[in-house]
């Protein structure tokens, strides 16, 4: 299946039907779906005219527009594959992501145009205006299920970022399952606060708001003092979001939360764990229980709680209809019910692999599973509940730091000769990192500063503390447990 023909039960069968609306400025623009048929198609036209072709890559790096949408939808019907780029992302990590996947071109804002060095940049401000100049006819290439549509850059298993290459089926697939599971309808209203440059965004909020033909009030990124406006305004039913974003929440007066609980159907949390406290008081405060579930950038969503049943604190719930989920241990056998093993999943929302990585993909999958590198158990009633990762992965607010990289870095400065950054647990980030440093003369503020220059902000420790050695085993790996304590409150 083309992932076009399940849009199209909203671009041409709801033509009429009030589809976006976003806020620039102080204005609002509002779209029908036949308003985006339109728009991309002329942005489809665009593409091919400034000479993108089907099977290309293209890079963007913006905020949450409505241009994201467009050119989404028209790379879906060019059959072009779309690299997203994190907006906070800064030259090493930018660099990275454009030496791997060589991309045509990147589009991206006005004042980022310079961080693109060595290809050609889109100014989106421009590429929209340009758009404006095709014709609104339909031109879509033949695709199916297989054909690539987003190549997602994620650390992974093994802190070198790997593009996953997710197909248009990966993103079909998935957004079916969700509709199922969820029951998301097009009386829904949707509130997306969530990057689009990330799956959680992407893969669930914009296929799931496109397969259903719900409503979608986007706003540029989530910010938690306007946030509570945004319900109390839009009345949204449908609401995805990271537990940050939930712990931020919490701060809504009662009547207030009440209020916008009486209103909303459905709160979605993932892409990090989902404290059973948070979850006890925000159904405390709002009434309602938020639904957890699993997911990765190379499998889209996995596992779920139930929209009908127990939504069960601490645990992400079943497997999603179409997905399978074995709980293996290191020889590769299966584990017993309640004991720890690492999660394999297969599906059709699985990626097709790396890009250009065959060594990585075959270590990934074995006999068509894959590896997640999660670690859980699964109860005798099937819930199965997250104990972590097999590698020291940090999420901050769903955003993803692979220590090591931050480690190469923080090494390569004055002063700094050996670095170990951990990951401490943070009430509203749920972990934030921290760095120890071993060397002569080091400024810390200078470190941070110097960092703060080549990294995206979110991979910034929170402290830094020269230590006088890093404790090791006797093979000279760091015992990161064995670091000191800190304390990283504001
Ligand atoms: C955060 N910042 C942004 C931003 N998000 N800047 C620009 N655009 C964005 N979208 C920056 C802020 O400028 C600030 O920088 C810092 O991050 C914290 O911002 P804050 O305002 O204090 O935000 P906070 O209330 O803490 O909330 C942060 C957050 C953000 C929840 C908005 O962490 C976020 O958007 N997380 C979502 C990540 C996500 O989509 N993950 C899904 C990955 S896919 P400074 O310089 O002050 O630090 C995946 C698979 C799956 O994992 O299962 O879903
Ligand atoms: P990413 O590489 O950004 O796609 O992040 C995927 C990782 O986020 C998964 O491998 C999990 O470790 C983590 N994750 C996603 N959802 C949850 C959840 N509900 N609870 C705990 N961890 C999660």
């Amino acid at each position: 299946m083309s992932l076009l023909s399940l849009y199209d039960l909203s671009l041409l069968g709801r033509p009429d039907t009030p589809a976006l609306e976003f806020d620039a400025g102080g204005v609002r623009r509002a779209f029908t779906f036949g308003d985006l048929e339109a728009r991309s198609n002329r942005w489809a036209h665009l593409l091919a005219a400034r000479g993108v072709a089907p099977g290309d890559l293209l890079a963007f790096c913006l905020p949450n527009r409505p241009a994201v949408i467009d050119l989404w939808i028209a790379a879906i019907k060019r059959g072009v594959i779309l690299v997203p780029i994190n907006v906070l992302y800064r030259g090493r990590e930018i660099g990275h992501i454009l030496a791997d996947a060589a991309p045509r071109a990147v589009v991206t804002t006005a004042d980022r145009v310079g961080d693109f060095a060595g290809l050609p940049v889109w100014d989106v401000d421009v590429v929209e205006a340009e758009a404006g100049t095709h014709p609104a006819e339909r031109v879509a290439v033949r695709a199916d299920a297989a054909t690539p549509a987003a190549l997602v850059y994620t650390s992974g298993t093994t802190g070198v970022a790997k593009g996953a290459v997710l197909t248009q089926g990966n993103f079909a697939a998935n957004a079916l399952a969700l509709l199922a599971a969820w029951d998301i309808t097009h009386a829904d209203r949707y509130l997306a606060a969530l990057p689009l440059f990330h799956v959680h965004g992407l893969g669930n909020g914009v296929q799931c708001w496109l397969a259903s033909g719900c409503h979608m009030r986007l706003v540029e990124r989530f910010e938690h003092d306007k946030a509570v406006g945004w319900f109390e305004e839009y009345r949204p039913t449908l609401f995805f979001g990271v537990p940050t974003m939930y712990v931020r929440l919490l701060e809504t007066p009662a009547a207030q939360a009440q209020a916008i609980g009486a209103r909303m159907r459905l709160f979605v949390s993932g892409s990090a764990p989902l404290p059973a406290q948070v979850l006890e008081a925000f159904a405390a405060r709002f009434g309602h229980v938020i639904l957890e579930r699993y997911g990765m950038t190379e499998t889209l969503m996995n596992v779920s709680n139930p929209l009908v049943g127990e939504r069960r604190p601490g645990t992400v719930g079943l497997p999603l209809p179409m997905t399978a989920v074995r709980i293996l241990d290191d020889g590769g056998a299966p584990v017993g019910t309640d004991e720890t093993g690492e999660l394999w999943v297969q599906g059709p929302n699985v990626c097709a692999g790396y890009w250009n990585r065959p060594e990585a993909t075959a270590a990934a999958f074995v006999d068509g599973w894959f590896r997640t590198g999660d670690l859980g158990c699964r109860a005798a009633d099937g819930y199965i509940t997250l104990q972590g990762r097999r590698s020291d992965l940090i999420i901050a607010g769903g955003f993803n730091i692979y220590p090591r990289e931050i480690e190469e870095v923080l090494t390569t400065l004055p002063g700094v000769r050996e670095a170990a950054v951990v990951g401490v647990p943070d009430a509203v980030r749920g972990e934030v990192p921290v760095a120890y440093l071993v060397g002569q003369g080091i400024d810390t503020s200078a470190v941070e500063a110097a960092l703060r220059a080549q990294v995206a902000s979110f991979k910034v420790p929170r402290a830094f503390v020269v230590v006088d050695a890093l404790p090791r085993t006797a093979l000279g790996k760091v015992q990161k447990h064995l670091l000191p304590p800190v304390d990283t409150r504001r």
